[in-house]
């Protein structure tokens, strides 16, 4: 086996990034190329993504990259639900919407009068999250746009296109679509008859690996990659990604993929599709090699990166060093939110919100941003614990370790504590375990890597790992959660 470098790009809710990474039988190295904002745009009819920049972000990124060497290939990994339409003639229909717009709680009720939600879920098998694809659609109906559309193409599908002119749907991304069934592995052409939605819009669907496609010639031209450099297909969903690098070397691992979002469950090989798990709002989103990923969305890092967003615009300091300096010096459980909160979904001053929930419950509100800081990572952790646990539960699995990875896992803070609350050991790290399993993959598809457990365990050997024991004490986080229920 020799050496390869391949370009992940990995576009998040906060910037997006192109990155290389080296992969040989010991080696796994990455260098980012280049990092810029993803910052959405509010139009007068809702919050859209810039997918303009974003295009232009990833194009001088790959430029960056390939001054740097050789690159072996191209993958592209984003968030999830998020969609372009394009005409009969393959152009874009309007810029796509940003899962965070308003406009869809309202969607989601219109289906659900339509199509129950034991129906969608023992297809589907997602979690109720009025973004999901599926309630998007459903706003997206009564446009224009929706009459001349003929394709839809999920974010990073839209990109592959962009780059390659091919079309395709990546399965991991289209799992979050709720029109994909959890069991087959395919578009659910039942769920598409049931909404009224013409089965032509979806393409067919493209597994982790696959090939995608070559770079058109301006693409080529305008980066520096020779024109025959293979775009990949990798698992574009950027949870799917993180989950394949989790570092795992034995079975009964629980993960926390914590960024923008928390994600926190288990790696399943079938999904749980019962009505307790529905009740319990677990997901089963398609990982790679068909495995399922059985998890919850925790609001996650939003929490604090609204509040810093809102404490910078009213000029208060918000070096993330002495914020955390700070929490660690508040009294403990002074104050717990339910980060799951929908109050908390939607852009705007993140302080206030939270201070009207602790209203509501009877807590008293911080002084200063130390204690919002320790608000949220105390809440946090106590909802990583709360979602483990039921995970566990559901799906009839004994928990011996927590892998949190993602920008998260460099959180010493949140690490400790979800330690401390969950009692189970915590590894954290890679930090950047997204554009790892982009890399991976990739590196997989062209005979370097072998499968899932080959490739977590270049990861566990490669990466620089962090371990936190958990601190004895669990009945203060016990006491902690009775009065968030007892309050709720
Ligand atoms: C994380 C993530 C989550 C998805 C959310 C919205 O980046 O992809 O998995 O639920 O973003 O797309």
């Amino acid at each position: 086996r020799h050496d390869a470098a391949f370009a992940a790009v990995d576009l998040g809710a906060t910037s997006g990034r192109v990155i290389t990474g080296r992969v040989g039988p010991d080696e796994l190295v990455l260098t980012e190329a280049h990092r810029f904002a993803t910052t959405p745009v509010h139009l007068p009819d809702g919050l859209h993504w810039d997918v303009l920049a974003l295009y232009q972000g990833m194009l001088d990124g790959l430029r960056v990259a390939a001054r740097g060497g050789p690159v072996t290939s191209v993958g592209i990994d984003t968030w999830a639900v998020d969609y372009g339409l394009l005409d009969a003639d393959g152009s874009l229909l309007g810029l796509p919407f940003h899962y965070r717009d308003a406009r869809n709680a309202a969607a989601a009720e219109a289906v659900l009068a339509r199509c129950d939600a034991q129906e969608l879920y023992g297809v589907g098998g997602l979690q109720h999250l009025p973004f999901n694809t599926v309630f998007q659609l459903e706003a997206h109906r009564s446009t224009a746009q929706w009459s001349a559309a003929r394709t839809l193409l999920m974010m990073p599908d839209l990109l592959v296109h962009w780059l390659t002119g091919t079309v395709g749907a990546e399965v991991t991304n289209a799992s979050t679509t709720g029109l994909f069934d959890a069991r087959t592995g395919e578009w659910s052409d039942a769920l598409m008859g049931r909404l009224g939605l013409e089965r032509s819009l979806f393409p067919a669907l493209r597994e982790p690996g696959a090939p995608a496609g070559t770079l058109l010639p301006h693409v080529a031209e305008f980066t520096g990659l020779p024109a025959d450099t293979p775009v990949t297909t990798v698992a574009s969903h950027d949870t799917a990604s993180a989950v394949a690098a989790v570092p795992a070397t034995g079975p009964g691992f629980a993960y926390v993929s914590c960024g923008t979002w928390s994600l926190a469950g288990l790696e399943l090989d079938t999904p749980v599709l019962t009505e307790e798990s529905r009740a319990a709002n677990f997901t089963n989103e398609r990982g790679v090699d068909g495995t399922v990923r059985f998890l919850r969305n925790i609001m996650g890092m939003w929490l604090l990166e609204e509040c810093r967003r809102t404490w910078e615009r009213d000029g208060v300091a918000t070096d993330l060093e002495s914020l955390f300096w700070d929490a660690a010096r508040v009294r403990p459980f002074a104050a717990v939110i339910d980060p799951d909160d929908p109050v908390f979904l939607a852009p705007g001053d993140m302080p206030s919100r939270i201070d009207a929930a602790l209203v509501r419950t009877g807590q008293q509100v911080p002084d200063g941003p130390g204690g919002y800081v320790r608000c949220v990572l105390e809440s946090l952790a106590l909802a990583h614990r709360r979602t483990l646990r039921r995970a566990a539960g559901l799906a009839g699995r004994e928990l011996t370790r927590v892998h949190l990875v993602g920008g998260g896992s460099r959180n010493e803070l949140l690490c400790q504590w979800t330690a401390d609350a969950t009692g189970l050991p915590v590894t954290a790290g890679p930090a950047e375990a997204t554009a790892l399993g982009n890399v991976l993959l990739q590196a997989r598809a062209h005979g370097l890597v072998g499968g899932l457990t080959e490739m977590r365990g270049l990861v566990a050997r490669t990466q620089e790992l962090r371990h936190y024991a958990p601190r004895g004490d669990t009945a203060a986080w016990d006491r902690a959660e009775d009065r968030l229920t007892a309050r709720a």
